[in-house]
């Protein structure tokens, strides 16, 4: 982006967020039953950016019983190329608004305008675009009978119904996108609830699936917060499947309310990822995959790299590198573009970060940033990296969510020991492993319980299944798993 494109999507942005933020429901924009409202505040500045329409019980219903009417009438008359194609226009508004959509999420999350318009918005149209393909591809399979009789018989895969979407604020678009795509491209109809910290971009999101032509009650916004917003959606009888991604406490929450009609539940949940660098592997790579994998996105990332385990020879000589890297970080506001980490999201966030740092210094651990906050009104977080640290501290068994890393030694090179240490945690979302080795990488991928592995670097993409084991959640998003979970199987079985 330019001077003059920055400008100009500044501009865009500034004028949708201080526009008036309603509902959408069945293809109309209308205001919260109750008239509720909240404000989205920006965590850069503390001030006031939008107004959005707090969503509740009743307008959950209505919005149920729209969708519903979505899913029974047009969807379930379109054809999958239909639904392809709405999906790539869909894509084509994205990428055609995109500059205004980053600055938005910078505005609205606090995240450096490069990582929005570089990372999370790209990212979000490339998933699109991979959904988009699955629509004329879900096939069932025919299945030859023992029993007695003729039979033909065949399986489809059908939409599994109304789905409910929560997201959280930490990559609100790119989150909003990698759920609601998918569905619609299954032939579900969505309620989406942004997080209340982070509604703009969603609400963006909306207008554009109007504007791509999908069907009213095809796609539904509910603004408002979890209490009343989200915990509406996961108790409504109304509604077939629960995605969700947040707190793995939220999570038990919507197990329980999911129960009543026994909903289909696919959770992402917390993370607490082991980076594991062997001594033969590249240092300077290691020490940048370690420092990005834990400081992007200010560390509010499920899968960042928040436990690091490296081998006693090689330890200070990495843990330095980090702090040194972590020491070197511009913290600023996330318009500028020479910002390399923004604030962290809320108050609440920032008190949350701080408390865990000062835990793991009462309880031990020692401290090899210098980093100091910058001055000024914002949520920052300096970049810390924490040394001395022990399993049984909070900073290293509790997901932290923020740019804080907790670095560990193992001594020997047996790699059970090493894959003990690293699948010490309730949590089992993402795992790194930095080796040139790639046999003990492969060995040591087969013994980490984590939903993904990753070797000598590697990101997030819409075709990989990704999700966790343990407490880390139910299920995978992405992939041919991720748009399976959107659907039904039906066998039919026909007599001769
Ligand atoms: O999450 P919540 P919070 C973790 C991270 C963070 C902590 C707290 O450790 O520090 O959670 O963040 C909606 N029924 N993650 O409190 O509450 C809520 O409105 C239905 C990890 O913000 O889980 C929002 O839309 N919905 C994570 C969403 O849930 C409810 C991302 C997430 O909010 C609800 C975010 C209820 N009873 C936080 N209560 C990740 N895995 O990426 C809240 N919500």
């Amino acid at each position: 982006m330019d001077e003059t494109a920055r400008a100009a999507a500044l501009e865009k942005a500034q004028t949708f967020a201080a526009s008036k933020h309603q509902l959408l429901i069945g293809g109309a924009w209308r205001d919260a039953a109750s008239g509720k409202t909240f404000d989205s505040i920006n965590p850069a500045t503390r001030q006031v950016l939008a107004t959005v329409a707090a969503g509740g019980e009743e307008d959950a219903d209505l919005a149920s019983k729209a969708a519903r009417a979505a899913l029974e009438g047009p969807l379930f008359e379109m054809k999958p190329a239909e639904r392809a194609r709405l999906l790539l226009r869909l894509a084509e508004l994205v990428e055609a608004n995109i500059d205004e959509i980053a600055t938005l999420e910078t505005l609205d999350n606090g995240k450096p305008i490069n990582e929005s318009r570089y990372f999370d918005i790209p990212y979000a149209v490339e998933s699109i675009r991979y959904n988009a393909g699955w629509c004329t591809k879900l096939t069932g399979e025919t299945i030859s009978l023992s029993g007695p009789g003729d039979w033909h018989a065949y399986t489809v895969r059908e939409p599994v119904g109304v789905v409910a979407q929560i997201v959280p604020w930490n990559t609100p678009f790119a989150m909003a996108v990698q759920k609601a795509a998918p569905a619609l491209a299954a032939g579900c109809a969505v309620i989406l609830k942004p997080a209340e910290q982070t509604p703009l971009t969603a609400l963006r999101l909306a207008h554009l699936v109007q504007e791509a032509g999908f069907p009213d009650g095809a796609f539904n916004l509910l603004t408002g917060d979890g209490v009343e917003a989200g915990a509406a959606l996961t108790a409504h009888p109304g509604v077939d499947k629960v995605t969700f991604t947040g707190s793995t406490e939220v999570g038990r929450e919507i197990i329980k309310a999911s129960a009543g009609n026994f909903k289909r539940v696919t959770l992402e949940l917390g993370g607490k990822t082991p980076v594991i660098v062997m001594p033969d592997a590249d240092i300077d790579k290691a020490i940048t995959g370690a420092a990005r994998s834990i400081f992007t996105n200010a560390g509010q990332i499920c899968n960042a790299g928040s436990r690091l385990f490296a081998h006693a020879s090689i330890f200070d000589r990495l843990v330095e590198g980090v702090a040194d890297y972590a020491d070197k970080i511009r913290l600023g506001s996330g318009l500028e573009t020479t910002t390399q980490m923004g604030p962290v999201v809320s108050e609440e966030q920032q008190t949350r970060v701080l408390g865990y740092v000062k835990s793991g210094l009462e309880q031990g651990a020692s401290r090899l940033t210098k980093g100091e906050a910058p001055e000024g009104d914002g949520y920052f977080v300096p970049p810390t990296v924490l040394v001395d640290t022990k399993p049984t501290m909070r900073v290293v068994s509790e997901e932290i969510f923020g740019p804080v890393l907790c670095a560990m030694r193992f001594d020997d090179d047996e790699l059970s020991s090493i894959a003990v240490q690293a699948n010490e945690s309730d949590y089992g979302l993402g795992a790194v492993i930095w080796t040139s080795n790639l046999s003990a990488a492969h060995r040591l991928a087969r013994k980490l319980k984590a939903g993904t592995v990753r070797v000598n670097g590697g990101g997030l993409d819409p075709a990989l299944p990704f999700g966790g084991f343990k407490h880390s959640g139910w299920g995978r998003e992405n992939g041919r798993a991720g748009i399976d979970a959107y659907t039904e199987i039906k066998s039919v079985a026909m007599a001769y």
